[in-house]
Formats: C-alpha cells, structure tokens, sequence
C-alpha cells in the first residue's frame, strides 16, 4: 500500500457480541472526522460472495465437509479483496469489513479443528502480507453472546453448532489476540452497549493520532 492509501479495520468475535452494532459507532467516528470509508462484511461483500455466504450459512448443504466450507471462505475472500477491499484502499478510502481471516482461524481452525497451517497457506496466497491496521476483538462468554442471537429467532448453519464449538471459537480469538497484540484490540463486549462504544471510540482515537504521525 502506498502512503495515502486507506486503512483496513476488521470487527470479529463470537456470535451476537454486537459486531454490526459496533460497527455504526466506528462509522459515526470517522464520519465526523472526514474520512471517506467503506462498511463490508465477511463471507460475503461481492454478489458472488453473498452468493457463496448463501451456501455457507444456509442449512441446503449439512454435509458441508469442513475444508470445503474453508475453501469457500477463502473464495469469498478473494472476491472481495479483488473487487472491494484492495480497490478501496488503493483510492485512499477506509474499509470496515465484518469479520475476515482471524474470523477463519477461530472458526474453521478453533471451531472446525482445521490445522493452522492449512489456513496460514492459504492467508499467504489470497492476501500474503496484506493484513488489516487494527481489528477490534468484540469479547464475551458464550452464553452471552448466543442469548443474544437467539432473542432474533432463526439461526443459520452456524448459530446452530454446540456451546463446544463456540468455546473452541473464543478461545482462538483470545489467542490470536495475544498473537498479534499490536494489531487486534479486545473490547469487553459483555457490557452495557453504551460502555462497549466507549472503550471502542478510545482505541480507535488513539489509532487515528498514531496515523497522523
Ligand atoms: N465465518 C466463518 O466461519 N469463517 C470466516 O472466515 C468468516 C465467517 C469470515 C457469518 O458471520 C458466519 O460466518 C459467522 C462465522 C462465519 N457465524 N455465524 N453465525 P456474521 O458476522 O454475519 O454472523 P454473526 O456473527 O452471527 O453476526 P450477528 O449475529 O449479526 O452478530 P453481531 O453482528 O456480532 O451482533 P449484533 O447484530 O450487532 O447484535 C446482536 C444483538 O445483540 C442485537 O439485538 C443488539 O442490539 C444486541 N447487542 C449488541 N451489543 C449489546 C450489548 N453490549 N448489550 C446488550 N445487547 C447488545
């Protein structure tokens, strides 16, 4: 990316942590200071992506072998970095996308039990060192978080899988987290929404004075 090229801000946790909430206040942050930014989501954010986030998500295909539905992650992603994301940063605009590899890595790694290093050949192919600027990690127990989610009704593909699974998805988050600390943020999410957008305005703030410098 050149100097004036935008910045890349991910959004990922556990269902029903507040991501597409949370992602309006990040909006409405850089909104008031001016800056032209793009809000897109992970699967999904090409017609062709929303295409394969329908096969992903929808219960059609309960078969779905675990590699496949990594693959079709990654296909997704592919599009949209094409499409989307690398168009965007290049013309100097901001992108907010919901979820993207870390979202793999919990999911289809923690989740699924996928080795990482099936994901990281892949991440090294389809984006290589292209990662985003900062990620905010929305954290929460369980529990929480799919209470959340079941008070909307309808669960997809994913909402129906065991608490086991979700523990496994949280637990890979937290450890990417300890990871990549410079770059991923964790927000208790477990709070009060008006306590969350706090913290989230604080960490983005002190992320916009370290681009100015
Ligand atoms: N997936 C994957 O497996 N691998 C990958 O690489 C990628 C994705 C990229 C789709 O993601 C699925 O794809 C996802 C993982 C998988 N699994 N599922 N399911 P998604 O992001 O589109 O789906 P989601 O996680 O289910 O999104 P969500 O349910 O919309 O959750 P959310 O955006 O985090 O929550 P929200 O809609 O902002 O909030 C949910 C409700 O809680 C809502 O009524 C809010 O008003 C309320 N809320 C939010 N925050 C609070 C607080 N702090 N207090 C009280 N109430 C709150």
């Amino acid at each position: 990316m050149t100097a004036n090229a935008g910045k890349f801000i991910t959004v990922e946790g556990i269902e029903g942590v507040g991501k597409s909430t949370n992602i309006n206040a990040i909006r409405r942050v850089l909104d008031g200071r001016n800056i032209n930014c793009i809000v897109t989501r992970e699967p999904g954010g090409t017609d062709l992506g929303e295409d394969i986030r329908s096969l992903l998500l929808g219960h059609k295909h309960q078969a779905m072998s675990s590699d496949c539905e990594l693959l079709l992650m990654f296909a997704s992603r592919a599009q949209h970095l094409a499409q989307v994301i690398t168009p965007a940063l290049k013309r100097g605009q901001w992108v907010i996308c919901d979820r993207f590899t870390d979202a793999t890595y919990a999911y289809q790694g923690g989740g699924r039990g996928i080795d990482d290093k099936h994901i990281a050949l892949l991440e090294d192919w389809v984006h290589g060192n292209k990662q985003p600027d900062l990620t905010f990690l929305l954290d929460t127990d369980v529990a929480t978080g799919m209470a959340r989610v079941h008070k909307r009704g309808a669960t997809d593909r994913f909402e129906s899988e065991t608490i086991a699974f979700f523990e496994r998805v949280r637990s890979k988050y937290l450890a990417r987290a300890k990871q990549h600390p410079s770059r991923i943020a964790i927000i208790d999410a477990g709070r009060p929404l008006s306590e969350v957008e706090v913290s989230i305005r604080e960490r983005l703030n002190l992320f916009l004075e370290h681009c100015q410098q």
